[in-house]
């Protein structure tokens, strides 16, 4: 089997709201699609997290090196690609596409095996788990009627992030905070992100000490972002004062860039994004390497479909894979599938057990947020 063609298709006209401090727009392409078609009529898919030109320009970097290779190899044809750019590559746009394709060449693989990805990375632990609602916080009062909306739904974790969070007072950010343990109650789990990846952050240490601790009265679970992501020296320092764990990771891409953080013992939970990394393949070494250094592996998963289902591969792979990230209200999440993404009795997610990433397109609402004509005969799922 051989890989014929790689096209991409932004996703436009329902990204969510992020909370930046330069506001993306609904119809801002910050997600593409990838889709990996071969000489036997058996198509993957996948996705980037960046924009469709980004990709296809990185596709046509790309293009010499995996046109005509065998997609059931996706560890040695992703490896390939990335030992290939070490010039154009290291992390950025051309990482962020290799994402989607080795996401795309694990579908493959497993539609041709007629096996989940879960078991093709080595074996299932879990068949269900827990999704987190992933929430923009806004004004006490709308952010607690917000979350008692989404606890209806059957979720039983939570995080709140970005918004006024840390850029306001001390005194607000602990009226959010008491307004999210009100409406969620006192036993679900609750998660903080601070969002300090975002342009120009003014707080440090001390404000992230401070807060962590304003956060222990409320029994939140993880207090995630809250310095900017190159500032390791004080992430060391807070994860060491912290009296709650701090997570982070979610812009790092590669995975030796995950060393310093991981070995330095920077995070207690580590957060990459399987659409930014270098895909399952890449992910997973982080994962291990998580392991190996006593951090808690939770993906990131502010981004597809897609992103979710590898999401739920790798954490059914995962030793202590038990959290996975629900992006609530995004139709790129939602609306993509087929079979709409379903919380049984105990608020868990079913890890797909069909072929690949084991979950069906709705290809009418692909077409909707991508333009993409998808033809049957051309495109087969
Ligand atoms: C987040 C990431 C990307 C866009 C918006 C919000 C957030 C998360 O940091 O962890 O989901
Ligand atoms: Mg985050």
């Amino acid at each position: 089997m051989k890989i014929t063609r790689i096209t991409a298709a932004g996703l436009r006209g329902g990204t969510p709201q992020g909370g930046w401090a330069n506001e993306i727009k609904p119809d801002d392409c910050v997600h593409t699609l990838i889709i990996v078609s071969t000489d036997e009529g058996v198509t993957g898919w996948g996705s980037a997290f960046t924009s469709d030109s980004l990709v296809e320009a990185a596709l046509k970097v790309l293009e010499p090196l995996y046109n005509g290779e065998n997609p059931l190899e996706p560890e040695r044809v992703s490896e390939k690609l990335k030992a290939h750019t070490f010039w154009l590559g290291r992390g950025g746009s051309i990482t962020h596409a290799i994402s989607g394709i080795d996401i795309a060449l694990w579908d493959i693989f497993g539609k041709v095996t007629t096996q989940p990805v879960s078991r093709l990375l080595g074996g299932r632990y879990r068949d269900r788990v827990r999704p987190y609602a992933s929430i923009l916080i806004q004004e006490p009062e709308p952010l607690a009627d917000h979350l008692q909306q989404v606890r209806a739904q059957g979720f039983r974790a939570f995080k709140i992030g970005w918004g006024p969070f840390g850029r306001h007072s001390d005194l607000l950010d602990a009226q959010i905070v008491k307004a999210a343990r009100d409406a969620v109650g006192p036993e679900a789990l609750l998660m903080v992100d601070a969002g300090a990846s975002d342009a120009f952050w003014n707080q440090g240490y001390k404000w992230a000490l401070r807060t962590a601790k304003m956060l222990a009265d409320y029994n939140v679970f993880w207090f995630e972002e809250p310095l900017p992501p190159d500032n390791l020296a004080d992430y060391i320092l807070l994860r060491n004062q912290s009296p709650i764990p701090i997570a982070g990771g979610e812009v790092l891409t590669r995975r030796q860039s995950f060393v310093p953080w991981l070995q330095g013992r920077a995070f207690d939970i580590v957060q990459p994004d399987v659409t930014k990394v270098g895909g399952i393949s890449e992910e997973r070494r982080i994962a291990w390497m998580a392991e190996e250094n006593g951090v808690r592996f939770v993906p990131h998963g502010w981004n597809t479909a897609l992103g979710l289902a590898a999401d739920l591969h790798l954490a059914s792979a995962t030793h202590n894979g038990d959290l996975v990230e629900y992006l609530t209200g995004s139709p790129f999440i939602d609306d993509l599938v087929a079979t709409k993404w379903q919380l049984d009795e105990d608020g868990m997610l079913v890890v797909p057990d069909g072929p690949g990433l084991g979950i069906g397109l709705d290809f009418d609402a692909v077409e909707k947020y991508t333009g993409l004509e998808i033809s049957p005969k051309e495109i087969s799922i």
